[in-house]
């Protein structure tokens, strides 16, 4: 029997400086999402979306260290790992939509309390390993992955009222092409596994993803999937804030999400940042829906 699954929007876009993304929730349900999920006999709960505040204006003015909208972020990662927390207890499979990337500190905080060891892939032409001291940009979409390892600001370290989050030798980030220096320098020094595009030309997905996750199932009790559709290439999946060139295709992803579904080890997901301001047609929503179905063992025979 497969787990029901509890979706939470997080209507999110103040971890990045384009607007937009807060309606990926919208244009993932208005592409099928859970019309695919049921069509794989299992049940849904739509839980709606987490109320997000946005900054006053003399807020925004005032803001002057490198964390963008940091008071905003906080409290909607809070209440989203509460909720999260709540749906892995009830035994239901989190399923969250952003919503940017900076919502993956909340899904980690409500999920890994949970585990001992929690496995991430993290799918992405970014790394997200930024702290404030690194970041080019102070968006805090560039940084979730370094927070749940316990590196950051105290306040977005600490959410959930525990840290860290996760280990790095427990982490797999997958279609990296966009990293920046201080990024480079964590990844060597906690010898965090990343299959940049480089590896994934050179050896092919089906060798990347077996390699990935016989990696993970060695030694983690869960694997959560953090999807940011800017791991795709932009030809495919146009609808993104930081678009990078040369990544991963539909056909690559969606053997990704196969060979997931087939080692049946993916315990919680998130999709994040679609932004259907920036997309064709709602593409990328669509792309993702498809590899939802994928995830979630769609067959094609
Ligand atoms: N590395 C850059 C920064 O920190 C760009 C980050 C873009 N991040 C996302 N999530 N879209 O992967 O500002
Ligand atoms: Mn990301
Ligand atoms: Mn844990
Ligand atoms: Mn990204």
């Amino acid at each position: 029997m497969k787990k029901d699954i509890s979706i939470i929007g997080v209507p999110m876009d103040l971890g990045q400086s384009r607007r937009g993304v807060d309606m990926g929730p919208s244009a993932l349900r208005y592409a099928g999402a859970i019309e695919k999920l049921e069509e794989l006999d299992i049940k849904v709960h739509d839980l709606g979306d987490i109320p997000i505040n946005r900054p006053s204006v003399e807020q925004a003015i005032n803001a002057e260290n490198n964390l963008k909208n940091l008071d905003q972020v906080i409290e909607a990662n809070e209440k989203l790992s509460e909720m999260v927390d709540k749906e892995i207890q009830t035994g239901n499979f989190p399923l969250v939509f952003g919503g940017d990337h900076s919502i993956a500190i909340g899904s980690l905080a409500g999920i890994s309390k949970h585990y001992e060891n929690l496995g991430v892939i993290w799918y992405d032409a970014h790394g997200d390993l930024n702290s404030e001291d690194t970041s080019p940009s102070g968006n805090i979409h560039g940084m979730p992955l370094a927070v749940s390892l316990g590196i950051g600001h105290d306040r977005l370290t600490n959410i959930a009222a525990y840290t860290p989050k996760i280990k790095p030798e427990n982490i797999v980030i997958i279609g990296a092409r966009s990293l920046d220096p201080g990024e480079k320098g964590l990844i060597k020094e906690k010898g965090i596994k990343v299959f940049s595009m480089h590896e994934i030309d050179r050896m092919g997905m089906p060798a990347v993803m077996e390699e990935a996750i016989k990696y993970l199932k060695e030694k983690t009790d869960g694997v959560h999937l953090s999807l940011d559709l800017d791991g795709l290439d932009p030809s495919e999946a146009p609808g993104v804030g930081t678009p990078v060139i040369g990544g991963l295709s539909y056909r690559e992803s969606h053997l990704a999400m196969e060979m997931l579904a087939e080692a049946e080890c993916i315990t919680s997901a998130e999709f994040v940042e679609v932004n259907p301001i920036l997309d064709e047609k709602n593409k990328t929503a669509t792309t993702a829906v498809a590899l939802m179905g994928s995830l979630f063992g769609e067959k094609l025979k």
